[in-house]
């Protein structure tokens, strides 16, 4: 099952909507990353660079919300939030992932 780590009023609000579009089960783990005692210890095991969101597919983290979208993507295609590998539809999807993280956020 997939652990979701987030925190309320960031940027893991994209990958709590996509798991809930996707709608299987998954757990959710939350980091108080306004806290004065983060990054936990636990927490930088998990995301070294102690942000959230991340989350754990077995013995796998991803961090980094526009590759954990993706991720998920490519780990539900039965959920079909995004035109498969080899689509030329993927093109835009891809674009537009990509100027979310590369053009909007930095601006
Ligand atoms: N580029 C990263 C940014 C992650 C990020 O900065 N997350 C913030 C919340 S929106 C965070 O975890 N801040 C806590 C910290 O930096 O210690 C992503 O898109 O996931």
């Amino acid at each position: 099952m997939i652990t979701l780590y987030y925190a309320t009023q960031s940027r893991s609000i994209r990958a709590l909507w996509m798991l809930e579009e996707i709608g299987r089960p998954y757990e959710r783990v939350k980091v108080d990353i306004r806290g004065r005692d983060h990054p936990r210890p636990d927490f930088l095991k998990v995301s070294p660079l102690g942000k959230v969101p991340v989350i754990v597919d077995g013995e796998t983290s991803v961090a980094e919300s526009g590759a954990v979208l993706l991720y998920l993507t490519e780990r539900f295609p039965e959920a079909r939030l995004a035109p498969p590998p080899g689509d030329p539809a993927r093109g835009r999807f891809l674009q537009w992932l990509f100027f979310a993280a590369g053009v909007i956020e930095p601006a």
